[in-house]
């Protein structure tokens, strides 16, 4: 009884969702699946910008996973990314809709047509 109280306070306080994941205090959706990472290997990671040219002052998400959605704060806002580990796909909509596949290197959306504030969901395809 005393531990399902603490998961209650938990849940109700937003410290953890349901799924016992951590919560975001964006929002955003849950994890998506992705190969399980060998203990040897560091994770895949990109890092979104919300401004062009990799400045921070906007806003800088490291991210190491997929989303099916990138939750409000982030959603038709990034302007420039670096992917430093894998190959993932960035997509316009959500739930993976109209992607691109990227590998590690540094982009500023200005130079895809069309692209700038656009990005809903990302997925990790391999690393
Ligand atoms: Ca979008």
């Amino acid at each position: 009884m005393k531990r399902l109280s603490i998961v209650f306070l938990a849940l109700a306080a937003g410290a953890v969702s349901e799924s016992g994941f951590a919560a975001d205090s964006a929002g955003k959706g849950p994890p998506v699946a992705m190969p399980l990472a060998k203990s040897d290997r560091e994770l895949p990671e990109m890092v979104l910008y919300k401004d062009h040219g990799y400045n921070p002052d906007q806003g800088i998400w490291v991210v190491n996973m997929g989303y099916s959605f990138i939750g409000a704060e982030w959603n038709d806002t990034v302007s420039s990314l670096v992917v430093v580990r894998g190959n993932w796909r960035v997509c316009r909509d959500p739930n993976f809709a109209n992607c691109r596949s990227i590998g590690p290197g540094a982009y500023d959306l200005r130079d895809w047509s069309g692209w700038d504030n656009t990005i809903s969901s990302i997925q990790v395809v391999s690393y």
